[in-house]
């Protein structure tokens, strides 16, 4: 397959547009439910989330190294749209693939368990091949993507790997291979003990969250008083918001919390 003929036929465009589109909404929406998650105070099993769109040279590039004429690109290159999700924990994997399968505005098509399979290389991740619909400006159109889920650990590790693999182009040395599979075991240990202490660590960000939410809601309702009460008692409040704040009690937040709301509204009506 000639370069060449690829890149007078496709127009790049025109075809990668819609594909910009639906990286940019799933981020959102990906980004949405942890957040939502998070407000609620319900656990959220993503960490962060990321999404590229693939470029031109490496839709080439793979589309040659699969003989991919310019009419299947979009058929058969499955991850121009990529997304992935880091996990703080492996548990917390089968939490977002059952979410992802879940949801009513995507397709799930197929599903790759490198983690149980893992790849000779040591690559650890599970891919998700989804149909995404879209709403464009020539018209409803449907396009793959590929969401990527690991820990931040297998993430470390392939990041690493993947850079390695770039610049030794796809041949890297078998000594280096054999301490990227030593890099690639530990990195799976780090995740086995993590999840040993995972409960631990769940608690104490759980903590935290709602530390920080009641310390956002005390904030909000303290200057929202500054227009009802009056200057001997603002003083009062913000005296006892310091001592609160410095014995870092979350009942005595809680407690300080509510007496805001009911005096907020008190003076709001
Ligand atoms: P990029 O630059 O990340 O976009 P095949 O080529 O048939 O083996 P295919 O269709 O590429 O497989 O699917 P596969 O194996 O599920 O890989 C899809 C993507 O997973 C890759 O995309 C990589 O991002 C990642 N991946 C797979 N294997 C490895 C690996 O051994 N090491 C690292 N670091 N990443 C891996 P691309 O297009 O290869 O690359």
């Amino acid at each position: 397959m000639r370069r060449g003929v690829f890149v007078e036929i496709v127009n790049w465009k025109e075809l990668l547009y819609p594909y910009e589109q639906a990286v940019d909404e799933l981020l959102l929406k990906f980004r949405c439910l942890d957040k939502e998650c998070r407000q609620l105070g319900i656990y959220s099993p993503i960490d962060s989330v990321t999404g590229r769109l693939k470029k031109p040279a490496s839709i080439l590039e793979k589309a040659g190294k699969k003989q991919i004429p310019p009419e299947k690109i979009e058929e058969k290159i499955e991850d121009i749209v990529g997304i992935r999700i880091l996990c703080q924990f492996v548990e917390d994997i089968e939490k977002v693939v059952t979410m992802v399968h879940s949801r009513k505005d995507m397709t799930v098509l197929e599903e790759r368990d490198y983690i149980t399979n893992t790849k000779p290389s040591g690559y650890r991740s599970y891919h998700m091949i989804i149909r995404y619909p879209l709403s464009t400006a020539l018209g409803p159109k449907e396009v793959l993507a590929e969401i990527q889920i690991r820990t931040n650990a297998m993430n470390f590790w392939a990041t690493a790997e993947h850079s390695l693999r770039y610049k030794y182009s796809g041949n890297i040395p078998e000594n280096l291979q054999h301490r990227l599979r030593i890099c690639a075991e530990a990195a799976f240990h780090l995740d086995r003990e993590m999840s040993t202490i995972r409960e631990e660590i769940t608690n104490a960000q759980r903590l935290n969250e709602i530390k920080g939410n009641l310390v956002t809601n005390i904030l909000d309702n303290i200057q929202s008083l500054h227009f009802g009460a009056n200057l001997d008692e603002m003083d009062e409040i913000n005296k006892e918001f310091v001592d609160i704040w410095n014995n870092e009690d979350i009942d005595e937040l809680k407690a300080f919390n509510e007496k805001l709301n009911v005096m907020a509204e008190v003076y709001r009506v």
